[in-house]
């Protein structure tokens, strides 16, 4: 064992290129931290709060311990900031549940810059999409925001402002409230000092959209964000499309990637019990390609699988949800439909 162990050193002091080969066959622990958002007021539909602890009940760490080989520290579930609570401050108009979202997201921001500082990939179980906010904005105070990647996968942009917004829903305006190149369209947002809005458009992708309003689309096209949508999946494959984004919102390779997924973006016959379902959307394997293709750079800093409402469906509805949910998330933590890479342990007899 020590052997081999210094065997590969001696190789990859010599030959750098070889023991990228041989590193490419060996398994090795990934550290994940866990954070439960059980939170549901940036949309209207109760019960997705419930989903962090059904995937558990559904045997998510385990999973992710056998079939992933990764370590997993719980970090627990978000509270709410109570300091930000109903005062004298006048509050945004057409933001529903405004202090609460902010609240919540507050604390998740927080959570999510310690769980990557310790050195872990934060894995954020919502919850509405309105949580992409306080874990994104986490994810860009540990590393910088230039430094950061987003992969959005969903079927809808998230991209409105109170003043587009047709809801109010908090859940459609994250990558709004994410975007340094959007500061100038919002104005009188209390109780938000924790948050900088500080990534750039060009840092962002969205896969898999196919329900934008208007605005969005306006939006979109005049900031030339990346933006592969269901019918570019369907003309180009899913590999050219998880590949091109990669490669646009991170020329260099080096940014920590953050993968914000949206269980709506697949299709309802693989995720019926979400929230605003949309017909024709990813298939689970397309979901799950994606989140291998992230899981095999490297450089996966964080994931937010979002918007599993298991009080909607039937009994086989929400199963189906659920187990998409799970394999997606194994996915983007190394579990390969090939089975797992050998580990040290498994090498012990191999000559090489
Ligand atoms: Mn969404």
């Amino acid at each position: 064992m020590v052997l081999l162990k210094e065997c590969l050193l001696c190789l990859k002091k010599s030959y750098p290129k070889r023991i990228r080969f041989f590193s490419d066959k060996i398994r090795e622990s990934t550290y994940v931290g866990i954070v439960d958002a059980p939170v549901e007021e940036g949309q209207k539909k109760r019960g997705v709060s419930k989903a962090p602890q059904v995937l558990r009940e559904a045997g998510l760490i385990q999973k992710l311990k056998e079939d992933c080989n990764v370590s997993v520290k719980d970090y627990g579930a978000i509270g709410f900031d109570g300091n930000i609570k109903s005062s004298s401050k006048k509050l945004p108009e057409n933001m529903l549940n405004y202090e609460r979202v902010v609240g919540y997201n507050k604390n998740l921001s927080e959570i999510v810059q310690k769980v990557i500082n310790d050195g872990r990939i934060c894995l954020t179980l919502g919850g509405d999409h309105s949580i992409g906010l306080g874990s994104v904005s986490g994810h860009c105070k540990a590393k910088g925001g230039e430094n950061t990647a987003l992969i959005w996968v969903d079927a809808h942009a998230d991209i409105n402002t109170n003043k587009t917004s047709d809801s109010g829903n908090i859940h459609g305006m994250p990558v709004a409230l994410l975007a340094q190149d959007l500061i100038p369209y919002w104005s009188n947002l209390p109780f938000m000092d924790w948050h900088h809005s500080l990534l750039p458009l060009k840092n962002i992708a969205y896969i898999g959209l196919r329900s934008i309003d208007p605005y969005e689309e306006f939006l979109i096209q005049k900031m030339g964000i990346v933006c592969y949508d269901i019918y570019d999946v369907q003309k180009y494959g899913i590999d050219s499309v998880i590949n091109e984004s990669l490669r646009k919102i991170d020329p260099d390779g080096t940014k920590s990637i953050h993968l914000s997924f949206d269980i709506d973006a697949l299709d309802p016959s693989d995720a019926p019990s979400t929230g605003t379902p949309v017909d024709g959307g990813l298939l689970l394997r397309e979901g799950i390609y994606i989140a291998s293709t992230i899981h095999k750079t490297g450089r996966l800093g964080a994931m937010d699988l979002v918007e599993v409402n298991p009080t909607l469906g039937d009994e086989e509805d929400v199963q189906k949800t659920i187990n998409s949910a799970l394999q997606v998330i194994a996915a983007a933590f190394g579990y390969g439909r090939r089975g797992l890479k050998p580990g040290l342990e498994d090498l012990k007899q191999v000559r090489f």
